[in-house]
């Protein structure tokens, strides 16, 4: 059972779908934000850049820990794969800390037409974390160092809690995986708490990841001979996620599973990237990318007036 109430359920889902319609949005819209007429082929990015597979699960694991950690100072989020930027954008723009180091970014109409805009725009934002992204403490990028810059943060400050959301990909990297060991080093007394999440939505750009081959069993037993106990929240349900978040174990290693590209047109190994190429080309592609757009009824979740509604 879940610690949490039904009104805490609807928000963390009001809240994944806005982030999902940013993220999308942000990809690839350069007008008409709120789909107030049809979509055209100029309200269409000219160049499309950004990385739309990874971002569903970033924004369900954002909302699902912001609902569990509240605003604890001593709580910070480490994303993995800086490419789910967009998503990150999107999180960040909703709880007001972009608007903390960018005025253009308010919480109301303006503000939004900026973020998805500017975003992989000359001059603008760029399509992976950077360091003009605020509370940034990795850049992504290169894939491997989000879990040992966490550690690197906790070690002598017991105050502090990291949630890592690491890409499966990523895990199959060196340094991701070495970085596991450092629990052995920075997971006792004096030093925070870290908490890895293993985000195994199965591809890494468009190729099964290892850790999708193996069993549950075998993933599981490699997680614990880290001297971790696996976590497995099966699926995008709040329920389940702040099930686990509620469960009592030492040293919790949190398996997220999900669709990669989840809630798009095309899901798995052609997701991770732009899913619709050319959609000011190709009249079926705009018409599935409003379709896509539509389906997230972001006129339920913001209104021109009043702002965010969720
Ligand atoms: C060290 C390193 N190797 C390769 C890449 C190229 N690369 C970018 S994204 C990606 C796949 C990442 O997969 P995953 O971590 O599972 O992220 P997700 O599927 O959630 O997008 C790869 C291999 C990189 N950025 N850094």
């Amino acid at each position: 059972m879940s610690s949490v109430g039904i009104s805490e359920i609807n928000y963390i889902n009001r809240r994944v779908r806005a982030c999902d319609y940013l993220s999308v949005a942000q990809i690839y819209l350069r007008d008409n934000f709120l789909l107030e007429r049809p979509l055209k082929p100029e309200d269409i990015k000219a160049r499309l850049l950004g990385h739309w597979g990874t971002c569903h699960g970033i924004n369900v694991a954002y909302a699902n820990l912001k609902e569990y950690f509240g605003d604890d100072p001593n709580y910070t989020f480490v994303l993995g794969p800086g490419h789910g930027f967009p998503a990150l954008q999107a999180n960040l723009f909703i709880d007001g800390k972009l608007n903390e180091v960018d005025k253009r970014a308010a919480l109301d109409y303006e503000g939004l037409v900026y973020i998805c805009r500017n975003f992989s725009w000359p001059d603008g934002f760029p399509s992976h974390a950077s360091p003009m992204t605020p509370t940034v403490i990795t850049e992504g990028g290169e894939l491997g160092y989000a879990l040992a810059t966490a550690y690197g943060v906790a070690l002598g400050h017991p105050e502090k809690t990291l949630a890592v959301l690491i890409g499966d990909g990523e895990l199959e990297t060196a340094t991701a995986l070495g970085s596991l060991n450092l629990k052995n080093l920075v997971g006792g007394e004096g030093n925070g708490v870290v908490l890895p999440i293993l985000h195994l939505n199965g591809y890494k750009i468009s190729a099964p990841t290892i850790y999708a081959r193996k069993s549950e069993k075998e993933l599981n037993d490699m997680i614990r001979g880290f001297g971790f106990t696996p976590v497995v929240i099966d699926g995008d349900a709040p329920e389940a996620f702040q099930y686990a978040l509620n469960q009592e174990v030492e040293s919790p290693f949190y398996i997220l599973k999900t669709e990669k590209g989840a809630g798009g047109p095309n899901a798995h190994q052609d997701a991770h990237q732009v899913p619709l190429k050319e959609p000011a080309q190709k009249p079926e592609e705009l018409q599935r990318l409003s379709e896509w757009l539509h389906s997230y009824h972001f006129e339920e979740l913001f209104d021109k007036e009043r702002g965010f509604t969720i």
